[in-house]
């Protein structure tokens, strides 16, 4: 009903041997995590706010393309339930009218050169009307509910995902990520466009060119510079 975030307790299942496939969801969260410790707002009764265990046989340097495969599973959940194509922002942010509707927390536990198993977690406005936003937030994120008009079942929305995602990772396990990638792209917002990318050590200002077979993003910059960026933020 209410936890800190399910993303804490699914790592703690983890590293107590949860199966694959263990999943931790909440009605509420009280300190929801996004990247580089910033915070996910997760209020009761409106989202899905949830954590999933997985134990791919990958190497350590393909983990990303599970944040990847998650967003094509959770773009095409949100366009099976209100028939409205979202758009993908890389690595990790699904949008509605260039809002954004869901976050996806991508969380590697590793020994040495062994991947132990990889927590993806994600949050994804289902209920809130614009007054339930912070006043931070009410300009970028939006909810399906805002998107249709309608308030949508929360258990349809995550029913959905889990189709998708355990079909997409059926096909990710036996083929590879090339078919993830293909379809990845069609969700793609930034693709062609002139984008900034800040990362850990820079700021990029190009173009987006798409990404690579590793889920790496590749960007061209006004010195016609390749760069391969690994994680960011990304501004359109
Ligand atoms: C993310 O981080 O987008 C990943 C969010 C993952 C949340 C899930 S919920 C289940 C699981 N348990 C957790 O504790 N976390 C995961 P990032 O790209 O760093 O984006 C964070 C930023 O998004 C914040 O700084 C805000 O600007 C914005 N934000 C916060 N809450 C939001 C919300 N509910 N909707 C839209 N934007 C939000």
């Amino acid at each position: 009903e209410s936890i800190d975030s399910t993303q804490k307790l699914a790592k703690e299942l983890a590293n107590n041997d949860a199966e694959e496939g263990t999943l931790v969801v909440a009605d509420e969260q009280t300190s929801g995590r996004g990247r580089l410790a910033r915070q996910w707002s997760s209020p009761k009764g409106k989202g899905v706010w949830m954590s999933l265990v997985v134990k791919p046989n990958i190497p350590l340097i393909q983990a990303p393309q599970l944040t990847l495969l998650t967003a094509v599973a959770v773009a095409q959940a949100i366009e099976e339930v209100i028939e409205v194509k979202p758009q993908i922002k890389w690595p990790n942010d699904i949008l509605l009218d260039g809002k954004k509707v869901t976050g996806i927390l991508t969380e590697m536990q590793a020994e040495s050169d062994r991947i132990h198993s990889i927590i993806i977690g994600i949050g994804i406005n289902v209920n809130q009307s614009e007054n339930d936003f912070l006043d931070e937030l009410r300009e970028i994120a939006t909810s399906l509910c805002i998107q249709t008009g309608q308030v949508q079942s929360r258990e349809q929305v995550l029913n959905a995902v889990l189709t998708k995602l355990e079909r997409l990772y059926e096909v990710y396990c036996s083929e590879g990520f090339t078919p993830i990638k293909v379809l990845w792209e069609s969700y793609a917002i930034s693709v062609g466009k002139i984008i900034t990318a800040t990362t850990p050590q820079q700021k990029i200002v190009g173009e987006a060119l798409g990404i690579t077979d590793q889920g790496v993003l590749l960007m061209r910059d006004a010195q016609n510079v390749i760069h391969s960026i690994y994680s960011a933020d990304i501004e359109l």
